[in-house]
């Protein structure tokens, strides 16, 4: 018999965001992350271990099996809907400070580029994994990124990219907050980049896919 942890895990994983939900269509009429989140807590367990138990697992799982192509973008979807659901019985432990997330993360894509899909995910991820994410939308300018860590001390920078033009936009982004915030670590993604442009523009990482960043950033918290 597994645990209400190990139930939510599989929820999240699956994309079960409640009893009501009829996807996925093997696990209707069940449990889903809303209602095993509220149990979970409800059995005493800590609102911390819901959230590294239970719906960090899952989110983690599918995760990998993305990165494996062995799911899709709806499935990601999915799994991020149910981790909301699960996620929406922890927050009065978030508000109360009960429940420390493992960081910031200030995201968004740069200047210039309206492409926001990939972002997104790599945003619900890196939700899923634990971390506050403060998502500053779509074609934000360097003076953005800088007034947002400037508000956030310490926080972890994502810089997404999805045309060949917006590249330089990103490089002039990274290059700007390294000469004012030289501690602050930055992360890089989108499909036209790669490793080596990455290290060339002076980012701390390139992020293939959002599991990458999720593992980026656990390194770097
Ligand atoms: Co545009 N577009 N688009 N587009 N678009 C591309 C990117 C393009 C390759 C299509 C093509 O020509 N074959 C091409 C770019 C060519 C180039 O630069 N060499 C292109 C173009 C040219 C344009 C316009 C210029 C078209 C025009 O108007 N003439 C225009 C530009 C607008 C602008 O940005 N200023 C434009 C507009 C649009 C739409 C608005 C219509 C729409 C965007 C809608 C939206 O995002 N809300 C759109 C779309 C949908 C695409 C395609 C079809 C799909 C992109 C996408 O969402 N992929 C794309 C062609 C293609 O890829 N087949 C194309 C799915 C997404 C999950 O993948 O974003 O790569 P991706 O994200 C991945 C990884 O890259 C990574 O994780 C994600 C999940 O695995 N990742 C990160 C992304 N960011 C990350 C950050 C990280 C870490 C990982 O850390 C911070």
């Amino acid at each position: 018999m597994s645990t209400t942890l190990e139930q939510l895990a599989v929820c999240v994983e699956r994309g079960k965001v409640n009893e009501k939900s009829p996807y996925p269509p093997d696990l209707k009429g069940q449990k889903g992350a809303d209602e095993l989140a509220k149990q979970a807590l409800e059995e005493g367990v800590a609102a911390g271990e819901v959230l590294s138990q239970g719906l960090v697992i899952g989110m983690q799982k599918i995760g990998v099996k993305f990165r494996e192509n062995k799911v899709f973008v709806p499935e990601v979807l999915m799994a991020a809907r149910a981790m909301n659901a699960g996620m929406a019985h922890l927050k009065p432990f978030f508000q109360s400070g009960a429940v420390q997330r493992k960081g910031k993360f200030v995201i968004g894509t740069v200047s210039g580029d309206l492409h926001d899909i990939g972002k997104n995910l790599v945003s619900m991820m890196v939700e899923g994994g634990g971390w506050e994410v403060i998502d500053l939308g779509i074609d934000v300018g360097t003076e953005k990124f800088l007034k947002s860590i400037e508000e956030n001390p310490g926080c972890v920078v994502g810089l997404s990219a999805l045309l060949t033009t917006t590249m330089a936009n990103m490089e002039t982004t990274v290059r700007e907050i390294k000469a004012k915030y030289p501690n602050t670590k930055v992360l890089v993604g989108g499909a036209p980049l790669t490793h080596d442009f990455a290290n060339k523009i002076g980012a701390d990482c390139y992020g293939a896919d959002p599991q990458g960043a999720v593992e980026f950033l656990n390194k770097a918290a």
